[in-house]
């Protein structure tokens, strides 16, 4: 079976995620003898680990989920934008309908991976000192690193801390441990509910978890303080219960929909409207932002005029609709000049905004309180709470850390993979995460990834992008089956021009302007670069398909 030590495969899939799922089903059916491969002990990927309060996806069903039929065919789901707990229902349905679980090795953390050319075949080891053999290593393991730690009683904050393994991103903050209270980081959240019922809680960060969290705490904490570097740009998702006869009803349609969401730059239905920003008049484009934003999710983002993301002028414009629309939203002046500023922070839609349904709302009750970062630090933690770099002094019972991930190449850095040559991953993309198409990594023959750097992550829906991707990877791997090819391997050269392609393309763009998710994340010590391909999914599945045929950019070598 899968926890087999030695074991033998033609395909080792690391990561039970949407990415894992869908390249474990895929290859297995082409009749590759697959195991998977997971570090926690279920199915689900980010929504088994990630269970902080109020924890859902914002991009919308049905285009969330896999296309495989007999997946939806017999799945509906509660409402538009499901939550942790209902992603981790479906996945469980696709164990049941795709069979999955009997083999996958849950608990199975690779921590080390060689190729020997002369086998052809990639060495394994897990943490706990199992080995396996694999012709290709197919890695699904997401784009927001941790060292995944056992759960146990004991676990807590200061644990992880000094587990050297953990690469968890929390900013070199004195005294966490010194804290009486209780503190976690978001995407280290325990499985017990932690009531926050009549406490003094405290939110570090607003990206999409802290927001999130911001309106799972805000109606039950008796005080409740959100510490803001830089405002979220974040729009309305118009979250709405979904029934089963609507969903059976669109199921006839969803082949379509499945065909559109990979032909839209965004993965999802829709896609930029074909007027720049200023062709329309003034009150033309009033109409379509408010259209745009009362049909909600991330329509003003991916659906809205062609040109915004590439002229300042025309941003600026998008950015003044959402500040009206953000504003009107918050009753107290000093807390609407925090939240939603005259002036924007960044270029609107360069950062990813995430989607929200009451989040301004909850600063309108007396209890929950923003605190702007501007001109001062997050100075160190204490016994009673937090220190300002201006001196003030926060104290709370509860504390949230939800400052982010080791965003987009950390899943890939994190689980010792060496390059032919000897190198660590790790070590090599220190300074700059290099690829080929954002799926092969050149010195790592027969090494797929999906979901990883230079891909089109982040900027597209989850599920489609990693259809488009792992659909190819199986397409080469099927093709090196049959011309009895050993291995392939990505040419330095190609990966090189891969880099420029990355880099010409977001250089269009007004995304090199903010520090963000897409330009290496908050982390002061990672390099500023793009590492997203910002060419949208519809160009990236073309780019890619045009090297198939006669595997541009790789060295062959047949058996
Ligand atoms: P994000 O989106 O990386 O957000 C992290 C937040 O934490 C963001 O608001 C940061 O402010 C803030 N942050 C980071 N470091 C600090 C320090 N030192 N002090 C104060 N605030 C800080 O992580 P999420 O977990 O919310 O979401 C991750 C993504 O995964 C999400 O977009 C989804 O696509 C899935 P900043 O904006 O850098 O000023």
């Amino acid at each position: 079976g899968p926890y087999a030590d030695n074991l033998e495969v033609d395909a080792l899939v690391v990561g039970g995620g949407f990415a894992g799922v869908f390249m474990f089903y895929t290859l297995r059916k082409a009749g590759l003898k697959t195991v998977m491969y997971e570090a926690g002990t279920d199915l689900g990927g980010t929504w088994r680990w990630n269970c902080y309060p109020g924890a859902m996806v914002d991009s919308e069903v049905p285009e969330y989920q896999l296309s495989i039929p007999e997946t939806w065919k017999t799945y509906n789901w509660p409402n538009n934008y499901p939550g942790y707990k209902e992603l981790r229902d479906y996945f469980d349905h696709c164990d049941k309908v795709l069979d999955i679980k009997s083999q996958t090795a849950f608990e199975s953390v690779v921590t080390d991976a060689h190729f020997n050319t002369e086998e052809g075949r990639w060495s394994v080891k897990t943490a706990d000192g199992r080995t396996a053999k694999t012709k290709y290593l197919v890695i699904c393991a997401g784009f927001a690193a941790k060292r995944y730690v056992r759960r146990t009683d004991q676990w807590s904050l200061s644990a992880l801390f000094s587990d050297s393994l953990t690469s968890l991103k929390v900013p070199p903050w004195d005294g966490i441990d010194k804290f009486k209270g209780i503190v976690h980081h978001s995407s280290f959240w325990p499985d017990e509910e932690i009531d926050v019922t009549g406490k003094r809680c405290g939110i570090i960060g607003t990206g999409a978890s802290g927001v999130q969290i911001t309106q799972a705490w805000g109606p039950k904490a008796a005080h409740l303080k959100v510490f803001q570097r830089t405002p979220n740009l974040t729009v309305p998702m118009r979250l709405r219960k979904l029934s089963a006869e609507e969903q059976e009803e669109a199921k006839r349609w969803y082949p379509e929909l499945f065909d559109l969401r990979e032909r839209c730059f965004g993965g999802f239905v829709y896609d930029f409207c074909e007027r720049s920003t200023f062709e329309d008049s003034e009150e033309e484009r009033e109409k379509f932002f408010e259209k745009l934003w009362a049909d909600g999710g991330f329509r003003y983002w991916l659906g809205n005029y062609k040109d915004y993301l590439f002229d300042a002028k025309a941003n600026r414009v998008v950015y003044d609709f959402w500040a009206k629309k953000q504003r009107a939203r918050i009753n107290d002046p000093a807390k609407r000049d925090i939240l939603a500023p005259l002036e924007p922070p960044h270029p609107w839609g360069v950062k990813r905004p995430c989607l929200e349904h009451s989040y301004f709302e909850q600063y309108n009750r007396d209890n929950v309180e923003p605190v702007s970062l501007k001109g001062r630090t997050i100075e160190c933690f204490n016994e009673t709470g937090i220190k300002l770099s201006d001196g003030s002094q926060h104290d709370f019972d509860i504390i949230c850390i939800a400052t982010g991930f080791d965003v987009v190449t950390g899943g890939m850095t994190a689980m010792g993979l060496h390059s032919i040559n000897g190198e660590s991953l790790e070590s090599q993309w220190k300074k700059s995460a290099h690829t080929y198409l954002g799926t092969t990594v050149s010195g790592y023959p027969n090494q797929f990834h999906i979901y990883g750097p230079q891909g089109p992550t982040l900027l597209s829906n989850g599920p489609t992008s990693v259809e488009v991707q792992g659909r190819w990877i199986a397409d080469v791997i099927k093709k090196c089956e049959t011309e009895g090819i050993k291995y392939i391997n990505p040419t330095d050269e190609a990966s090189k021009e891969w880099k420029k392609r990355i880099n010409y393309l977001s250089e269009l763009t007004l995304m090199p302007t903010t520090k963000s998710t897409y330009m290496g994340g908050s982390d002061p010590n990672k390099a500023f670069e793009q590492t997203c391909y910002a060419g949208g999914l519809y160009a990236y599945g073309r780019e890619i398909r045009a090297v198939l045929p006669d595997l541009k950019g790789f060295d062959i070598v047949k058996n």
